[in-house]
């Protein structure tokens, strides 16, 4: 009896110890998918990410349906999960389905940690940073939305915010949310011609500003700014003006002061219940050609599409401090400081700064005094101070950092291992992301993937979640026009007041799918690497060249800070050190083929460049190259 219960748990052991292995070995890597993602333990047959994402993209329905329900909070739920032809541009999702971004964003959030740090504001002056609670978050939400309301402000308006990053800015556009108004956020970097450009094409009615902005330690006067543009703009009954600094401005009858007449309302301001496809935003982006659109991205798709990617790409969990570096200008700063940030319950970093001020420890000293634990900046700031040397970076402590994050630009290999080896000490993945203001969020990078998973230096690599990468116009070897052939909830839907442009820029030119604009590589593995835009593409001897790849080369040389490679029918002699780039850090190749077109009277629309100066220092340096204009 004895050596029979002994014998059969024997083999009852031994039968198990097999399904243990025949499991682990099923799952690739032993982990269980639902720290893969908790909602894909409904997914039938998905058991690790390379399953997971297959059935995110075969039954996006499926996929998208259920991360919605769980992820957003509904007022009334959507009956249809996407409604999408590309051959019209018609992009929809979750129709049927009401909610509101600002409650998804704060309240729910208050509701279980009212205390939790929601912004930390670093200020410019370093180690003067402001934190704000989600409950101090929704209040001051709260007040401006019922200021706004009392200005006239109604659904469907659009406001203009021309604001650098601060509390105030975050809680405006989290006002227009919980209103029902659109917003446009303008880079306080832009001229009064260009602000003035916006704020026409957005008919609005109100704009939203500080009296000075401070970047660098130097005072710049925004309200100056916008009393020029409202001169062209006839729309603007309204100024709200907020006060970043001390110093007084003069104000007229069409100026609000903000704070003042803020704290005269009500901390409560109900929500306006939102159909999934009213518009949340606009956000103005240079097309190559010279006149701005506007973007428009709407409530649901963007909100879950952002707070997915910014969960997933970087791995952000509950209590983490996320440092993304760029201004909220920018399509980055809507979808990674504010609303996938704010939706997942994070604390998130609003950067007033410059990566050199007021030396080129900045960043880092910054992380060691917020432990900032996701670190996600541009690779042109990476590439200026990678040239400043290590020690920047040593003097300080980097142990929280878990992830590194880049964007905006192909980021050069030199970039990229100093960025792992030196910022992360070798020990964070740097998750180099690929998207568009079109994209509304992160469509390839490494992360997310199976644990461990190879990380290649200077690719984006993976398609997320739902994301069809197809490469057409293919020349061999794997490169070709970099499209995505069906839709997801965070693409843009349609370029305010021009479908028409619309359509033609991002589904005419291959019919069926979306087109980004960028050139890509696909390697033997499946990894995608960007190679810039498609226009920037250099032809040598038949050879197809990206920027990317010459610009590499070039960087790796020590005397040089930055470079960008453009096509023209001379050989290339010579590199400028001083390069024609927008705010955001982009350098204008337009610009510069234009100089060495010797086309000079037709630049186009300088208005996003940081330094117009620039463009005149590299017309000078194309004169000398060529023998003409040596005088100058
Ligand atoms: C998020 C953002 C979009 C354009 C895009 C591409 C370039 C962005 C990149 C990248 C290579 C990356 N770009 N990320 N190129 N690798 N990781 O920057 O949006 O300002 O609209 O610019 O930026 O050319 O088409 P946006």
């Amino acid at each position: 009896m004895c050596s029979l219960w002994r014998g059969s748990l024997l083999t009852l052991t031994s039968s198990l110890n097999r399904r243990v292995f025949q499991c682990c070995r099923q799952f690739g890597r032993s982990y269980n998918i639902a720290s893969c993602m908790p909602e894909a333990v409904a997914f039938q047959g998905v058991s690790d990410h390379s399953g997971l994402y297959k059935f995110s993209v075969n039954e996006s329905d499926r996929f998208w349906g259920a991360v919605a329900r769980q992820r957003l909070s509904w007022i009334s739920p959507f009956h249809t999960v996407q409604n999408c032809d590309f051959s019209q541009g018609k992009i929809k999702w979750f129709e049927g389905g009401k909610l509101n971004v600002s409650v998804n964003c704060l309240d729910r959030h208050v509701h279980t940690c009212p205390e939790r740090v929601a912004l930390i504001w670093e200020r410019d002056e370093p180690g003067t940073e402001v934190k704000i609670t989600y409950r101090q978050l929704l209040e001051l939400t709260c007040r401006l939305g019922n200021l706004l309301k009392r200005q006239g402000v109604r659904r469907g308006d659009c406001v203009t915010i021309y604001m650098p990053p601060c509390p105030l800015a975050v809680a405006s556009m989290l006002a227009c949310a919980r209103i029902g108004a659109a917003h446009n956020v303008v880079f306080a970097g832009f001229s009064s011609e260009a602000l003035a450009d916006r704020i026409r094409d957005a008919q609005s009615s109100t704009v939203i500003t500080v009296n000075q902005g401070v970047r660098g330690g130097k005072v710049v006067d925004l309200k100056r700014t916008v009393d020029q543009a409202v001169q062209n703009c006839p729309s603007v009954q309204q100024v709200l003006v907020a006060m970043r600094t001390e110093n007084t401005v003069a104000m007229t009858d069409r100026d609000v002061p903000l704070e003042e007449e803020m704290m005269k309302e009500d901390v409560v301001c109900e929500p306006v219940a939102m159909d999934s496809e009213d518009v949340l935003f606009l956000l103005y982006t240079s097309g190559s050609t010279g006149k701005p659109k506007g973007l428009v991205h709407t409530q649901a798709g963007y909100l879950l599409y952002t707070s997915l990617t910014h969960r997933y790409v970087f791995n952000y969990h509950d209590g983490d401090v996320f440092g993304c570096v760029a201004d909220i200008g920018w399509i980055t700063g809507h979808s990674y400081i504010v609303y996938g940030a704010l939706c997942n319950g994070g604390t998130t970093v609003l950067f007033e700064s410059t990566p050199v001020y007021p030396n080129p420890g900045r960043y880092w000293e910054m992380v060691e005094r917020l432990e900032i634990n996701q670190f996600y900046g541009a690779p042109t700031a990476i590439r200026l101070l990678l040239k400043y040397g290590d020690e920047w970076v040593q003097n300080y402590n980097r142990s929280s950092l878990k992830t590194l994050g880049s964007v905006g630009e192909p980021i050069n290999t030199e970039a990229w291992e100093w960025y792992h080896r030196v910022v992360g000490d070798g020990r964070c993945p740097v998750v180099d992301t690929w998207w568009q203001t079109e994209t509304g969020g992160i469509c390839i990078a490494p992360r997310p993937a199976d644990p461990e998973a190879e990380i290649v230096p200077g690719m984006a690599m993976r398609p997320f979640y739902g994301i069809k990468p197809a490469l057409l116009d293919t020349e061999g070897g794997g490169g070709g026009a970099l499209c995505i052939s069906q839709a997801w909830p965070g693409m843009a839907r349609t370029i305010h007041n021009h479908h028409q442009r619309f359509t033609e820029t991002y589904f005419q030119p291959y019919p069926g799918f979306f087109f980004t604009g960028d050139g890509a590589h696909r390697s033997k593995e499946g990894y995608y690497q960007i190679v810039g835009r498609l226009d920037d593409v250099i032809n040598v001897s038949g050879h197809r060249l990206g920027t990317a790849e010459l610009e590499d080369v070039v960087n790796q040389c020590p005397a040089v800070a930055e470079s960008a490679a453009i096509g023209y029918s001379h050989d290339i002699k010579g590199e400028g050190e001083c390069l024609p780039k927008t705010r955001s850090g982009k350098i204008m190749r337009r610009v510069l083929r234009k100089v060495v077109e010797r086309n000079t009277d037709e630049l186009g629309d300088l208005s996003t460049l940081d330094d117009p100066d620039s463009v005149h220092e590299v017309i000078r340096g194309h004169r000398r190259l060529r023998g003409d204009g040596k005088q100058q």
